[in-house]
């Protein structure tokens, strides 16, 4: 065992389904600690975790946990379709030695990256100092996945990227909707399927009274007067999140989660992840069973019917334990957008699915994505607690093509820093392509492609920082280095719908093949994306449930 394995860090090798939650936080712990040695808060209520035995037969199997795969999960199973989910994340149902499941923002460790033995931290410096550091390889909570041209994260486990994402729900102005998915009735999305998918995932809007008065929402404050100032328009967005609970944290009530600045690794508590809204319904139905830490790597046409897909069962250090074949009569791909182009990508073009069409792996977008802090006056603090839940957005899509997200910067220090995520309207699209020489899946994104969305960002924070008489930060991506260019994560597309599937996601070529999660969107939302994925999904499964089961 080396000396950076897992187990010699302490790391408990055994499951505990219900565990009591840990007390220390980020900003706060020493003071509350011993306070809140309970109550238990059980993170995955009664989801059935178990192995899938090798030489299964199951009627459906869903790739993936995220958005796509919960939502097929929940709306099979209620039909009454057994359902089997196979994920490659471990099931974040165990408490680390600091008695929490999730890793500390600021202070990363072997639960916050996925199979790394360094962090690739989004923001990798600070004040001109570098930020990551040596890690335990591990199955961790936050894949920084590496192409040639861009870092694309993305969350691992039970829950997908409802496990690390900020939990901004954005529906989509509706004029907007045409481009975003062109071929999809935008009437019975914003009837329909964007209302079922808002009450499914639990989002609300903050209570604005409260926001107007915490110090965790002065950072937010400081956004909108100077969006205001320079005549944008400032939205406020909904949220996932549990607001009252925040509310109790705020008053040092109970343990902190997005008041100790927790997100990207993980909320120990209040996010409402897949794990506590769709996946605690779909197990209700006690007709889903989930493996963790499998992937999936092979799906190709059983003789008999129905498909042969091959998993390897995987430890906490990637390792295989078990390579196993199971018989499914139908498979939905829900690996989120780069999984679930890879393994299409890949099967097209090894020969195990050669009927899917041309329209494979392409079509792939970041939203747009790009980054930047601005530097405000002493004068103008930004506040030393802020809540890492968003809140917020800066609207100038129509005008200059950006929606910029008013974002925390929860480092615990007075930092008088403005920090944004912007989405802009780009139009580079890359293409997932098969290379037997390496045995990978390669992206044709091209780093330079991103300076249409920092021109598009620029639209908004030029005139910010003419006006506030600011300058942009140069001190967070590297040194001297403004954009945070290298990176999305937002990835949408490779398996686009009405072009790679049916205008319901039935893949072309295969009867009972089919994807469902943000591979079929292509490549932009105009908003943060999680949403229009889940409603999506929603209308399509309904479709494939009436017409196909
Ligand atoms: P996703 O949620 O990625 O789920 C795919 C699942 O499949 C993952 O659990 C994988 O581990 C698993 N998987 C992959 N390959 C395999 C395989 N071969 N075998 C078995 N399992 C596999 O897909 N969006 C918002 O709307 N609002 C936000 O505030 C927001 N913040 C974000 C912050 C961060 C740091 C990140 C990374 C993302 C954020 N997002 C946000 C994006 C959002 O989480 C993302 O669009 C959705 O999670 C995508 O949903 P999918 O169902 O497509």
């Amino acid at each position: 065992m080396s000396e950076h394995s897992p187990s010699s860090q302490g790391i408990p090798g055994t499951s505990r389904r219900r565990f009591l939650t840990g007390t220390g936080s980020l900003l706060g712990g020493a003071a509350l600690a011993g306070a809140f040695a309970a109550p238990a808060r059980a993170e995955v209520p009664g989801l059935d975790v178990r192995p899938i035995p090798d030489g299964s037969q199951v009627r459906a199997l869903v790739v993936g946990t995220g958005y796509g795969g919960s939502v097929a999960a929940l709306r099979l199973a209620r039909a009454g379709v057994d359902v089997h989910m196979i994920e490659m994340g471990t099931a974040w149902d165990t408490a680390g030695p600091d008695g929490k499941i999730f890793a500390n923002t600021t202070t990363p460790d072997y639960r916050s990256f996925w199979l790394r033995t360094r962090t690739k931290q989004p923001l990798s410096q600070f004040l001109g100092f570098p930020l990551d550091k040596d890690v335990p390889r591990y199955t961790g909570i936050l894949d920084a996945e590496d192409f040639a041209g861009i870092t694309v994260y993305q969350g691992r486990g039970i829950g997908g990227g409802s496990l690390v994402n900020g939990g901004m729900a954005v529906t989509p102005l509706r004029e907007r909707f045409p481009e975003i998915l062109p071929t999809v009735d935008p009437a019975e999305m914003y009837a329909t399927y964007y209302p079922r998918a808002n009450a499914g995932l639990g989002v609300t809007s903050v209570d604005t009274a409260w926001w107007e008065s915490t110090d965790a929402y002065q950072y937010a404050r400081v956004g909108r007067k100077h969006a205001q100032r320079s005549g944008f328009p400032f939205v406020f967005v909904p949220n996932v999140y549990d607001w009252d609970y925040m509310k109790q944290e705020a008053a040092g009530a109970v343990p902190k989660s997005a008041l100790a600045g927790e997100v990207i690794y993980g909320n120990n508590h209040g996010k409402k992840s897949l794990q506590k809204t769709y996946l605690a319904q779909a197990a209700a139905t006690g007709r889903v069973t989930v493996s963790a830490l499998h992937r999936v790597t092979s799906v190709t046409p059983a003789a008999a019917g129905g498909y042969t897909v091959a998993i390897d069962q995987i430890d906490t250090t990637g390792a295989v334990l078990a390579s196993k074949t199971v018989r499914a009569d139908r498979v939905f791909f829900a690996a989120g957008s780069v999984g679930t182009s890879k393994l299409l990508t890949r099967l097209k073009a090894t020969g195990a699915l050669p009927a899917l069409n041309e329209h494979i792996g392409k079509g792939w977008g970041d939203n747009g994505n790009v980054m930047c802090g601005r530097a405000n006056h002493m004068w103008d603090p930004t506040g030393k607690l802020q809540s890492a839940m968003p809140t917020a957005g800066i609207d100038n899509w129509d005008a200059g093509g950006a929606f910029a997200e008013v974002a925390p910067l929860p480092t615990g220090i007075e930092t008088y820093a403005s920090f944004y995520l912007s989405i802009t309207r780009t139009p580079r699209r890359a293409e997932f392509t098969w290379n037997p020489a390496t045995g990978r899946v390669d992206l044709s994104w091209d780093r330079a492609w991103k300076q249409t969305s920092v021109d598009m960002a620029k639209s908004i924070f030029d005139k910010i920082n003419a006006k506030e008489g600011t300058v942009y930060r140069s001190d967070l991506f590297g040194a001297y280095k403004i954009w945070g260019d290298h990176l999305t994560y937002h990835p949408l597309g490779g398996a686009v719908l009405d072009r790679a599937t049916d205008n319901h996601g039935r893949l072309h070529g295969y009867r009972g093949l089919y994807v469902i999660d943000g591979s079929l969107v292509p490549g932009n939302t105009s908003v943060n994306p999680f949403v229009t994925i889940t409603a999506l999904a929603e209308r399509n499964i309904e479709r494939i449930v009436a017409e196909d089961f």
